[in-house]
């Protein structure tokens, strides 16, 4: 059966995103008429408004790792070493102070959005040594790329027994909306995401096709039996919720088991989703965001059989980097969430009283694009900024 979009016709560029290029991003700026940012319709929907964000100058931070370009993801070893991918391809292991180069790595189509993106280890890495990398990759027809997972081992300074274990089709050599995020949960399933790649009208409610989905994969990179899609006709299996435009930040809600998304929305419209097995998150048939140049994707914000967020952003941060504080600390912290800002340069502290979003604050502003966020082993919050590096909160207290 396909699950294909009808009726929304009108392709609009969407390539100036936040989370596109430095030059484009701060671009859309609302230039048009205030009448576009109408309130959303309240009718179907129990999803919070948006609330501002207060700012705070209690947290500041001080560089671990210098002199990175854009850092994309990064991850700890067992001995507290950091293993950081760079958007160019570039795997850097960082150890008692040094950045070594680490060989072997995937090729990477590096365009646009796409090029190496995140890393995670295994959840039982200290047995098996796997780790796994998501990038935009070549391999396969057509010209361009599309999102893959890959698992390997580092032996060294090298990358070995490497296997691919996801390949998204087809390529496109469009620049934007590779997602893409991993997270494992408590059973040890592999999650990741992969964005629309440009094709709103095509990908993201189509299960038969790539993009614009979260995927769930045994750790080896085959498909679970118990998916959601087994069996119907021409149906993506490894697909597990659908409807996403571009999901940049993923963890594990240690609290719940669940597996948690942001993702990028278009203008406004930015969101927090829960993950569930076989949902349609809904883009772009409904959206709280609009159009680049201010006129409407749609007037429907919710839908019966569509999974609403959340929690949605108004204006748009671009969100990237995603983490669950569970360390002691920063007791402010612990228990909530961070959310790196690419657009407004500043990480994003976000007070949760169980699925609810209950204050947000902006920390480390004006640091730099904020591209991602996790928890140390050490309990230190660090922090990847596009152009400086890898860095660590610090209290001012
Ligand atoms: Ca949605």
């Amino acid at each position: 059966m396909k699950r294909i979009l009808l009726g929304i016709g009108v392709a609009f560029s969407l390539y100036a995103c936040g989370e596109s290029d430095k030059t484009t991003d701060t671009a859309e700026v609302d230039q048009t008429n205030q009448e576009n940012t109408e309130e959303p319709t309240e009718t179907q929907t129990e999803v919070p408004d948006p609330i501002d964000a207060e700012s705070s100058d209690k947290y500041s931070y001080e560089m671990v790792v210098e002199g990175l370009k854009i850092p994309w993801g990064f991850t700890f070893l067992p001995d507290n070493s950091m293993l950081i991918t760079e958007k160019n391809g570039d795997i850097i292991h960082f150890k008692n102070g040094t950045k070594t180069q680490v060989k072997g790595g995937p090729e990477v189509y590096d365009r646009g959005q796409g090029g190496l993106l995140d890393v995670v280890l295994h959840p039982d890495y200290n047995n098996n040594g796997w780790i796994y990398f998501s990038y935009a990759s070549k391999e396969g027809e057509g010209d361009g790329g599309n999102t893959a997972i890959m698992r390997a081992k580092l032996n060294g300074d090298q990358l070995t027994s490497k296997e691919v274990l996801y390949k998204a089709s087809p390529n496109t050599t469009k620049g934007q909306h590779f997602g893409s995020r991993i997270a494992f949960d408590k059973e040890g399933y592999l999650y990741f995401s992969a964005g629309e790649r440009g094709e709103r009208d095509v990908n993201p409610q189509d299960i038969t096709r790539d993009n614009g989905k979260v995927y769930r994969l045994n750790d080896d990179g085959t498909v679970p039996s118990d998916n959601p899609f087994i069996g119907e006709e021409n149906a993506v299996e490894a697909i597990y919720s659908y409807g996403h435009r571009n999901p940049q930040g993923m963890i594990l809600n240690p609290e719940t088991g669940e597996i948690w998304v942001h993702e990028h929305g278009p203008k406004g419209g930015d969101e927090i989703n829960v993950v569930k097995k076989g949902a349609n998150f809904g883009w772009p048939v409904v959206t709280y965001g609009e159009n680049y140049s201010g006129t409407p994707i749609t007037d429907e914000r919710s839908r019966p059989n569509m999974a609403d967020p959340i929690f949605y952003w108004l204006p748009s941060i671009a969100p990237s980097g995603f983490a669950y504080v569970t360390s002691d600390k920063f007791p402010e912290l612990k228990g909530n969430l961070l959310v790196g800002s690419l657009k407004f340069q500043y990480l994003e502290l976000l007070n949760l009283d169980g699925k609810k979003i209950t204050k947000r604050t902006k920390l480390l502003e004006d640091s730099g694009r904020m591209r991602d966020v996790r928890q140390g082993p050490d309990g230190n919050i660090y922090v990847a900024i596009e152009g400086k590096g890898i860095a660590k909160l610090t209290n001012n207290q």
